[in-house]
């Protein structure tokens, strides 16, 4: 018999023996009966008329099965792809929401856009027909940039809308912000970019499609963070398959980090082709596909000012932001820059009133959507750079500005001006043990040490929150969902015992077969060997809503709770019958029923088995086995947060910022596993470094051409360059959650890209620097520091 390894364990992941010993299974191992393989033809301009297509030559390549178009398709009565939030602008009015097509029909509108489908015998002969293929496009004026896209004459992604805006949105009180900034003392302004970024998860994007004429059933395996949900658009609104008709599986997914969150015009490719040939069909992405196919992230341009009184309060928050969509609406496309974004700005400070205004905007690049933090590293980037830039300006100290505005431990629940209620938090506990741990004391003494190797030294903080554990269903409709953010789970409890447990959520390295054990098995009182979670498969598990938004542990380990603890209740009747006692007493205590005050007591397992040879059992009460369901809907989101710290030093003569350590303090509520928190925490902040240090997405501005559309130019963090790290929880309660969980998945990546930038500034700030753009490349900061040093020269 095993051990029961509860909350607040760490065991070794239970999926990492599949994993290291080459065992997973993943969508590119997937193999077919009679499969063919599939090639998407993609446009190279950013911004075309496709004038047509002629399929003949590629139909004559050996191999080649057939060539599909968005024409054939369109005719077949394929429609585009879903957007799942429809946002408002300020006058009322619905966003723009012009088709998007699974393949282009008339125009390409960004470099990578589908223009055909070729299905093969074989991958090579797939490509070669792709190749073969005769395409006509006559090329247009193409607009990448935000600011250009919103100029008067720019070219119009789409003919049929006035201009290129898709929607001018806003949150907050307008005139009491506007009134703010007459009564302030000091305004800080700040004008930044939030540099555009691609996921670049370690397993390309990879879908297969399979359609069985005998009855009418079609699969779709993917490579996809929510197959439910992928099961649902792709079946009612693209393809029109009944939904029972319809299975979609995602296997294991090596890494998604929000990239894979979306439905894909590959998936749809995919399945419908499949119908057509009558043979399964294989796609897989290369990278360079995956850099111009791949949802984007980020991509905003940001005006933002702090109104202060004399003494630092803050006053009001004014932010005005353009975000670049893109040639088309994603998934989530419009929610990440307006939702997930204005209203984190209060941040965990009690400014009292904020305004945002974001115009969101088309331009021929790859779809913007969501990626790892998702509107809320652009708002803490805001948030935290602008204490700095005011800090600074004001002669405060940055440690003490913050504890001026924070919002008190005792002032929980707090209500934002920006529509949140934070339900629990301590921003004062996390930044006063992140000072202590990081020896921010000691920081003068370790600069000056720096000084005399001739190097220049910054330490950066940031006190930062995160709204996750998407969503309320009911706050999510009110702001423009088109679904709903539930979760689900099944908890199967076998005769001898054992538990399978059915989860909506997706598992694409978070550690979840570990994690949601941990709950059941300390739930239950059960061996934790004794406990597998299924996921991923729509034909096995109950309607889930996916993984996004740090919501697994939330809203899927809280719907997962109930479930459990409607199986004990169950239990508890069962037992009482077997142990002729009142229901009232019987005691649930580590998988044993027993009666109170007694030594007579069953366990689970026994009663498990009860529960499925009910020859004693009160049949006329209860129905047999012992199966028990749970859909949660979440009341709040929960906010974690937390204090990081970081210092850089920087070498002078070349601009290369070295990150000397990295300090986390974050509160994450009740720890399921600290050893899988940590990790979390690590892999999040790595991916926040990477956008202030290294990452960046550039498109030719007159061309659309993507410019960094491979590891040649697009910098991935590596380990050599990463500072040692200490995370530490400090944690509060969430208030709302049954476990008082609340999540971690992204919070690493919403704390960090401030903290870098904030320390970089610093460590640049005798030079009369207030900010810098990610990201803090040695070329980007060798010139800032060249350009400070030549005025200086000349006097
Ligand atoms: N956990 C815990 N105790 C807590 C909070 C979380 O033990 N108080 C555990 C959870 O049980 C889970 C893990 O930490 O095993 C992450 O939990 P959660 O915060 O619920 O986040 P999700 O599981 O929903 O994962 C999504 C989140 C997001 S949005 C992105 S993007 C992301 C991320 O997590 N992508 C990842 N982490 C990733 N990690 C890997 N390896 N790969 C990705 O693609």
């Amino acid at each position: 018999m095993g051990n029961i390894v509860g909350i607040g364990a760490a065991p070794l992941r239970k999926e990492d023996r599949r994993f290291v010993t080459g065992r997973g299974n993943y969508v590119a191992d997937i193999k077919r009966p009679d499969m063919t393989a599939g090639v998407f033809v993609r446009s190279p301009h950013a911004h075309a008329i496709l004038a047509g297509i002629d399929k003949a030559p590629a139909l004559t390549v050996p191999g080649v099965v057939a060539v599909f178009t968005g024409e054939d398709m369109k005719a077949d009565g394929v429609n585009g792809l879903p957007c799942g939030w429809g946002i408002t602008g300020t006058d009322g009015v619905p966003m723009k929401e012009p088709p998007y097509p699974v393949m282009a029909v008339g125009k390409v509108r960004h470099v990578g856009d589908i223009v055909a489908f070729v299905i093969a015998e074989t991958p090579e002969a797939a490509s070669a027909g792709a190749t073969a293929l005769a395409i006509d496009y006559t090329p247009l004026p193409a607009v990448v940039g935000v600011v250009d896209a919103l100029k008067p004459g720019a070219p119009k992604v789409y003919d049929e809308l006035d201009d290129n805006l898709c929607c001018d949105w806003s949150l907050g009180d307008k005139a009491a912000t506007d009134a703010a900034f007459q009564n302030a003392a000091h305004v800080a302004k700040l004008s930044l970019v939030n540099n555009r970024l691609v996921g670049n998860p370690m397993e390309p994007r990879a879908a297969i499609g399979e359609f069985n004429d005998a009855t009418g059933e079609y699969t779709l395996w993917s490579t996809s963070q929510f197959p439910h949900v992928v099961r649902l658009l792709m079946g009612v609104f693209v393809l029109n398959i009944p939904q029972h008709k319809l299975r979609v599986v995602a296997p294991d997914v090596g890494g998604g980090f929000g990239v894979k969150q979306f439905h894909y015009g590959e998936e749809a490719a995919v399945t419908w082709a499949a119908a057509k040939v009558n043979r399964p069909v294989k796609w897989v992405a290369d990278r360079s596909e995956g850099f111009t196919s791949d949802r984007h992230g980020r991509d905003h341009v940001t005006e933002a000012e702090l109104a202060l009184d004399e003494t630092g309060k803050f006053l009001g928050l004014r932010v005005y932001t353009l975000a670049n969509m893109g040639g088309y609406l994603s998934t989530f496309g419009p929610n990440i820059p307006t939702n997930l974004y204005a209203p984190l700005l209060s941040g965990v400070y009690t400014t009292p009133a904020i305004h945002c205004q974001v115009k969101v905007v088309f331009t021929n690049t790859v779809p913007v959507d969501a990626y790892r933090g998702a509107g809320r590293p652009e708002a803490t980037f805001v948030v935290e750079r602008l204490v700095d830039v005011a800090a600074a300006e004001m002669g405060m100290d940055r440690v003490a500005i913050r504890r001026r505005n924070m919002i008190t431990s005792d002032a929980y629940p707090y209500q934002t001006p920006v529509l949140v209620e934070y339900d629990s938090g301590d921003p004062a506990g996390c930044l006063d043990r992140s000072l202590a741990a990081a020896d921010y004391e000691g920081f003068p003494a370790r600069k000056a040490e720096s000084a005399r190797n001739g190097k220049l030294r910054g330490i950066g903080i940031s006190t930062y929150i995160e709204a996750c554990g998407l969503a309320p269903s009911r706050f999510a409709g009110r702001l423009g969902a088109r679904g709903g953010l539930y979760e689900s789970a099944t908890l199967r409890v076998h005769p001898s015992g054992h538990v399978t447990v059915l989860i909506g959520t997706h598992n694409h390295g978070q550690g979840h077969e570990t994690t949601f054990a941990q709950i059941v098995s300390d739930k239950l009182g059960i061996p934790f060997e004794n406990i597998d979670i299924v996921f991923g498969d729509t034909d096995k598990v109950q309607f889930g809503m996916g993984t996004y938004g740090s919501r697994s542990l939330v809203v899927g380990g809280s719907a997962l709770a109930k479930a459990s603890d409607k199986i004990i209740a169950k239990g508890k009747k069962i037992a009482a019958h077997l142990l002729e006692a009142a229901e009232a007493d019987i005691e649930f205590v580590r998988g044993d029923y027993a009666v109170a005050g007694t030594d007579k007591k069953l366990r689970f397992e026994e009663i498990a088995l009860a529960a499925y040879v009910p020859h004693n059992y009160p049949l006329e009460v209860l129905e047999p086995g012992l199966e028990e369901q749970s859909y949660y809907d979440p009341v709040n989101f929960t906010y974690p947060g937390g204090a990081h710290i970081a210092e850089v030093e920087i070498d002078p003569e070349t601009g290369v910022v070295t990150i000397l350590n990295y300090t986390a303090v974050d509160d994450v509520g009740t720890v399921i596993n600290p050893m899988i928190v940590e990790g979390q925490l690590h892999g999040g902040i790595v991916q926040g470094i990477g956008q202030a240090m290294f990452e960046n997405c550039v498109y030719d501005d007159t061309s659309g051409q993507l410019l960094s559309g491979s590891f040649m130019d697009y910098a991935m963090p590596r380990a050599d360059r990463l500072p040692p790290m200490q995370v530490i929880t400090h944690s509060t309660t969430c208030t709302h959650t049954p476990l008082g969980v609340k999540g971690c998945g992204e919070m690493g990546t919403i704390g960090s890209p401030a903290t870098i930038i904030n320390a970089v500034v610093d460590a640049l700030a005798h030079l009369g620097v207030t900010h810098l753009d990610m990201p803090a490349s040695p070329n980007r900061v060798w010139r800032i520091i060249q350009n400070a040093a030549l005025p200086r020269a000349a006097e």
